[in-house]
């Protein structure tokens, strides 16, 4: 009986410590790849002569170029005849895959089936996929999936589970008159769940990244339905995590981490792991004539800023319908590949440090080691003279550095409870992220 009690208390350990485990490389991964392709991507924002965002439809969103068949009201005919153009003939798996790698990026996340209802795996429940296209007989995903395998990156899919453009009963936007007849069940079992079992079952993903956001949202993912597919995915993977947009407006307790709106980045600390997906430009897709592209000093200035605050940063790109990655957009990951390359362990697995002032402009990073901590002072802004503020005991610091070169700085009190530490005078041309290493005592 003791051996057997023995027995099911070491299971049940094993059993939470897998639990932990699951998650665990998402909280230490902190930059990882986004990618929105599919039919869209042909039109790269403009149909017959009209390009997004149209005067009329003017807004914040509308330059999302995966959106075009809604936003230039293109008729289901015409949009599902771009099946036949979809022939990405220079696409290379092993390339984009080995760009992610290189800017750094620990796992990659793109669009199975966005809200048009394209399914870029071949489907055994719908014929609106890649299987209609003259990529026939290419398995897209299982290239990338072998390719993410081969930089050793983690994987996942977007799976648009209730905007569904192409089912008769999915949900379609909520400017448009509703669907009369619409029977969302009908598509919930004949198309969702079977195509997130196939892809779980065909690709066994790390992430499924679900993507709800109006109010109809909540009426059709109501909790039950968002639960059954919940518990459909951990049936099918012990590994799968779910992200909190699955039902944005009531995500329950068994999501595994939290999605920031587009673009939004959380002044505080949050007590669930968190991302933020994020574009270079406006549009998630390729848009030939979207040409507003961040700096990569800016984005990286966000990834680091998250950092700081326990989050990640899933950055976007929207490959052109040839296949490749635009080239502004491959010059900023190499950019951001670079620094990550010498700053690197002041991101990965770091946590937040709370409650140390600084200046404004210097977001902070930590890793505990034995009989203490190493802390990183990320200088995002231009410092007063030069000179970074930090809030700890001067003889609790044993030395201090720039990451970077290892060149060492002096620390010197401040008369009060913190120290001073100069930087090195700053070339005007270098607007990289200098980042101070600092040991402290327990
Ligand atoms: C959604 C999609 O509609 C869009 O095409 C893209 O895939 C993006 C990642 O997700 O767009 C959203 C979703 C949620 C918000 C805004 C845009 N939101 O909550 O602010």
């Amino acid at each position: 009986l003791v051996l057997l009690g023995l027995y099911y208390s070491v299971i049940a350990q094993e059993v939470s410590r897998k639990e932990v485990e699951k998650i665990s490389w998402f909280k230490e991964a902190r930059f990882g790849m986004f990618v929105h392709w599919g039919l869209y991507s042909i039109l790269g924002g403009t149909y017959n002569g009209r390009t997004m965002p149209d005067t009329a439809l003017a807004n914040g969103k509308s330059w999302y170029a995966e959106w075009i068949q809604q936003r230039l009201e293109i008729p289901n005919n015409e949009y599902q005849a771009l099946v036949e153009k979809f022939n990405p003939s220079r696409f290379n798996a092993d390339e984009w895959i080995k760009e992610a790698k290189n800017a750094g990026m620990k796992y990659f996340v793109i669009t199975a089936k966005h809200h048009d209802g394209f399914a870029l795996w071949d489907s055994n429940v719908s014929n609106y996929d890649i299987a209609a296209t003259p990529l026939r007989g290419r398995d897209i995903l299982g290239e990338l999936v072998d390719a993410c395998k081969k930089y050793g990156l983690k994987y996942g899919f977007y799976y648009s589970h209730w905007q569904d453009w192409e089912h008769p009963n999915g949900a379609i936007p909520y400017w448009k008159p509703a669907r009369k007849s619409r029977d969302f069940e009908k598509y919930w079992k004949e198309k969702s769940l079977p195509q997130v079992q196939e892809l779980i079952e065909r690709y066994d993903p790390d992430l499924l990244w679900f993507d709800t956001w109006d109010e109809e949202a909540k009426e059709l993912i109501t909790p039950a339905r968002r639960d059954e597919l919940i518990h459909l995915v951990r049936k099918l993977s012990s590994k799968c995590l779910i992200n909190g947009r699955i039902a944005m407006h009531d995500p329950g307790n068994e999501i595994d981490f939290l999605e920031m709106m587009d673009n939004a980045y959380p002044k505080q600390l949050l007590d669930k792991p968190w991302q933020t997906p994020a574009t270079m430009n406006h549009t998630w897709a390729w848009h030939s004539k979207d040409f507003n592209w961040k700096s990569s000093g800016q984005m990286l200035r966000y990834l680091v800023s998250n950092a700081s605050k326990g989050g990640n940063y899933l950055l976007n790109i929207g490959p052109k319908p040839d296949g490749t990655l635009p080239p502004p957009a491959i010059r900023r990951l190499r950019e951001m590949g670079a620094w990550m390359l010498t700053h690197g362990e002041a991101v990965y697995a770091t946590q937040p440090l709370r409650d140390v002032p600084t200046n404004k402009g210097v977001v902070l990073t930590q890793k505990r080691i034995e009989g203490g901590q190493i802390i990183y002072a990320h200088i995002l802004d231009e410092l007063p003279d030069n000179t970074l503020k930090l809030a700890i005991a001067k003889d609790k610091i044993q030395n201090c550095q720039l990451v970077e070169t290892g060149e060492m700085r002096n620390v010197k009190s401040d008369g009060n409870k913190g120290v001073t530490i100069s930087l090195p005078e700053k070339d005007p041309y270098d607007n990289a992220i200098r980042v101070l290493k600092l040991y402290v005592k327990e």
